[in-house]
Formats: structure tokens, C-alpha cells, sequence
């Protein structure tokens, strides 16, 4: 029966609902949903209700169709009955040789008509049973509708702390005297509203403002370009989470001011050890331009420059996976230099070329080593890729992107090994 099967489906909801509370969401229901959340929204119990009710609300007009019709049909026999009563009446009133025969055979209908009757009120008890039974678990199944409301409501309110310093970017807000990671609202000079970011900030007052995040795998980076562009994932004051930005508010925040950022790449391999790359003047291009990626030079680390693409064989491999000044591309938008596209081919969005030698956005392989097989139907190497550290059959089990004025470099809170100092940008 239908509402069996949607008992069925609204405990799975439940679960997932449970599964989820910290996890992915679709990201169909409003572009920025998500951010600062804990809970996948009711979207999606509103979605399931409406989806369910319509076939019920069909369910109980088919039942009630049924029983007028039984009704009718009752009335019906019980008029005959009524008048073979009469007929057999005046059978027997009138001379019994002539209508015996006939009588007896009125009498033979008006069993059959009275047994027809039985099994018919039987029937009509058996439904009227089931229309009980069907109005119960409806309320019920309203019952729980609601319970889930209310549980999906609760997380959803917004209760992580936001710290109250704002400004243009982290470091703007970290030379106000905030000296506390977490969740702050930025406003670069061009958007038209604030928005939240995480920001790192160390004890001497250098600002990181964090573009993605990779931890654990929890969020599927395989998404379309509107969520691409408006960020998905959720942001955590304890830097616990998965997430993009968002490439609108990369692109504001990279082009706003007249200090230039620096773009560090930070990886942790599954061996727990971290290295890094940083790129000088990174900057996100307007959505006009695909969001395209550019910077001036490799700035220095550890981690070696995979921007600058990797040669894996073939001598064009290095051109072909190089990843400046390429336009972002995503399943549903190729911007890339391939004939195919390669953001389809690996579930992600990116900067791709041919396709690619660094590769962020990557599916999330556990434990670092995959294979073709691994990679799915199409074997490509999709995973979360740095070729000049790991290569692209292993995947990061963490990565952080995030910017800082480039200046703050030689201050004291970008230092770290094999960086080179600044100095073509004069005094800023
Ligand atoms: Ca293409």
C-alpha cells in the first residue's frame, strides 16, 4: 500500500535527516544556503511532504469513490429485495398452484440478494476498517512530519559564534586588534553585501581569509557552476568543516584592493606531513571572464609549483596542465582547453586546461593511493592532486586555500620555509 511505502520513505528521510546533520546538502534550494549551518535545512522535508501528499490525498478520493459505489449498489439490492418480498407476498396471497414455482424461485433470488447483501456490508466493513486504519497513519505520518519540522528547525537556527570585528577582508579585520580564528563577516570594497568567512588569525596579527577547505570528505565537491559561483559547503568557527567560498566572493576579494595577495596552497598528505606553495598577485577574474585564475609568479614552498603544470611523460604535458590564467570550468560550463571536458570527466570545478597538474576539487579518496578503477567509469585521475609533490594517483586528505595581502609576508605570519622575501612592490 502507498502509505506503507511512504512510512518507508519518511523513516529514510529521517535518517538521512540524522546522517546529514553535519554533511552535505543538494545546495538546489537557495544559492547561499548552507553557510554557517549545521543542519541541511527543511527544504527538504517541505520537498518530501509535497511530494507524498498529493498520491494519499489520491489514495482516500479513490477509497471514498469505492465505498459510494458499494453504497449504491447496497440501496439498490435492498430495494429489490423490498419489492421480491412484495412480489412474493401477493405470490402467496394469489392461488398457489400457478405461482408455487414462481415463488419458490423469488425466494431463491431473495437469498441471493440477501447474501449478496452480507458479503457487501463485509466488504463495506473490511474498507471502512481500512479507511480508519489509512486516516490513523495519516495522522501519524502528520504527526511525524511535524516532529521533523521542528527537529530540522532547532539545528537550523544559527548559533555558532560570529565574532563582531568586521571588514574588507581578514587581515583588514585583524589590524582592527581581532587576534581570534573564526567566523567573521568581510565586505570587500565592491560587493554589494557582507558575507561570512572563516578567518585565521595568528598572535602576530596576520589575517588569512580561507577560500576551500578539504578535510575529510563530508562535502561532495562535484557541483554545478551557480553553486561554484555562490559557495557550498559550511563554514565552522573551529575550522572543522568542508567548503568553497565561492568563486563571486574570491573574485571580490582578490580584486579589491591595490595590495595584491598572496594565494597559499597548503596540502597534508596521509602521512600527516603539510607543505605548501604560494602565488603572488592571485587574482579571480569577474564571472564575465569565467572567473579565470591569475597570478604573477610562484612566491615560493615546500610543496612544489603544480600551477605551473607537470610533465608526466610527454613533453606537452606541462603546457597542457598548466593552470594560470585558465578560465573556471564545471560539468555544466566547459571552459576548458580539451576537446572533452574535463571538469565532467573528474566530478569537480575548476581551473582546467588539458586537464590538469594541481587539482583541488578533486574527489576524496580515502588513504591517498587510487587507482583507475578507483577513479570510476571514466579512469581519469580525479582525485585531490599537487604533481609536484604527490602524484596524480595520490590524493590530499587535507587542503586549505587562503589569501593574505602580500605585504604581510615579510611581517612576520607568512614565513615558512623556502619562501622568498618580497621586495618588488616597494614599501606596501
Ligand atoms: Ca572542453
Amino acid at each position: 500500500m502507498a502509505f506503507i511505502q511512504t512510512a518507508a520513505c519518511l523513516l529514510i528521510l529521517c535518517s538521512i535527516a540524522s546522517a546529514q546533520s553535519r554533511g552535505d546538502s543538494d545546495g538546489s534550494c537557495t544559492p547561499t544556503d548552507g553557510f554557517g549551518k549545521y543542519c541541511p535545512t527543511t527544504c527538504g522535508v517541505a520537498d518530501y511532504l509535497q511530494k507524498y501528499k498529493p498520491s494519499m490525498d489520491r489514495d482516500l478520493d479513490d477509497m471514498e469513490y469505492l465505498l459510494e459505489e458499494i453504497f449504491n449498489l447496497t440501496n439498490s439490492a435492498q430495494e429489490k429485495v423490498v419489492y421480491m418480498k412484495d412480489s412474493a407476498n401477493l405470490a402467496q396471497k394469489s392461488p398457489p398452484d400457478i405461482y408455487i414455482k414462481k415463488s419458490s424461485s423469488m425466494l431463491d433470488d431473495i437469498l441471493r440478494f440477501e447474501r449478496s447483501i452480507l458479503d457487501q456490508e463485509a466488504k463495506i466493513y473490511e474498507l471502512d476498517q481500512m479507511l480508519g486504519a489509512n486516516e490513523k497513519r495519516m495522522l501519524q505520518l502528520r504527526q511525524l512530519s511535524l516532529q521533523l519540522e521542528q527537529k530540522c528547525k532547532k539545528p537550523c537556527q544559527d548559533t555558532v559564534k560570529i565574532e563582531p570585528t568586521t571588514g574588507k577582508d581578514c587581515q583588514d579585520i585583524a589590524n582592527k586588534g581581532a587576534r581570534t580564528s573564526g567566523l567573521y563577516f568581510v565586505k570587500p570594497l565592491k560587493a554589494t553585501q557582507q558575507f561570512l568567512v572563516y578567518c585565521q588569525i595568528d598572535s602576530a596579527g596576520s589575517g588569512w581569509t580561507v577560500l576551500q577547505r578539504r578535510r575529510d570528505g563530508r562535502v561532495d565537491f562535484s557541483k554545478n557552476w551557480i553553486q561554484y559561483k555562490e559557495g557550498f559547503g559550511y563554514l565552522s568557527p573551529d575550522d572543522t568543516t568542508e567548503y568553497w567560498l565561492g568563486n563571486e566572493k574570491m573574485h571580490l576579494l582578490s580584486t579589491q584592493s591595490s595590495i595584491p595577495y598572496i594565494l597559499r596552497i597548503e596540502l597534508t598528505d596521509w602521512d600527516g606531513t603539510t607543505k605548501h606553495a604560494d602565488y603572488a598577485m592571485f587574482k579571480v577574474g569577474p564571472e564575465a571572464d569565467m572567473y579565470r585564475l591569475t597570478y604573477a609568479y610562484y612566491y615560493g614552498g615546500d610543496a612544489g609549483d603544480s600551477f605551473d603544470g607537470f610533465d608526466f611523460g610527454d613533453p606537452s604535458d606541462k603546457f597542457y596542465t598548466s593552470h594560470n590564467g585558465m578560465q573556471f570550468s564545471t560539468a555544466d560550463r566547459d571552459n576548458d582547453k580539451y576537446q572533452g571536458n574535463c571538469a565532467k570527466q573528474d566530478g569537480s570545478g575548476w581551473w582546467m586546461n588539458r586537464c590538469h597538474a594541481a587539482h583541488l576539487n578533486g574527489k576524496y579518496h580515502q588513504g591517498g593511493p587510487y587507482t583507475e578503477k578507483d577513479a570510476g567509469k571514466d579512469g581519469f585521475d580525479n582525485g585531490i592532486i599537487w604533481a609536484t609533490w604527490r602524484n596524480r594517483w595520490y590524493s590530499m586528505k587535507e587542503t586549505t586555500m587562503k589569501i593574505i595581502p602580500i605585504n604581510r609576508m615579510s611581517i612576520g605570519g607568512g614565513q615558512q620555509a623556502g619562501t622568498k622575501q618580497f621586495g618588488g612592490l616597494g614599501d606596501i
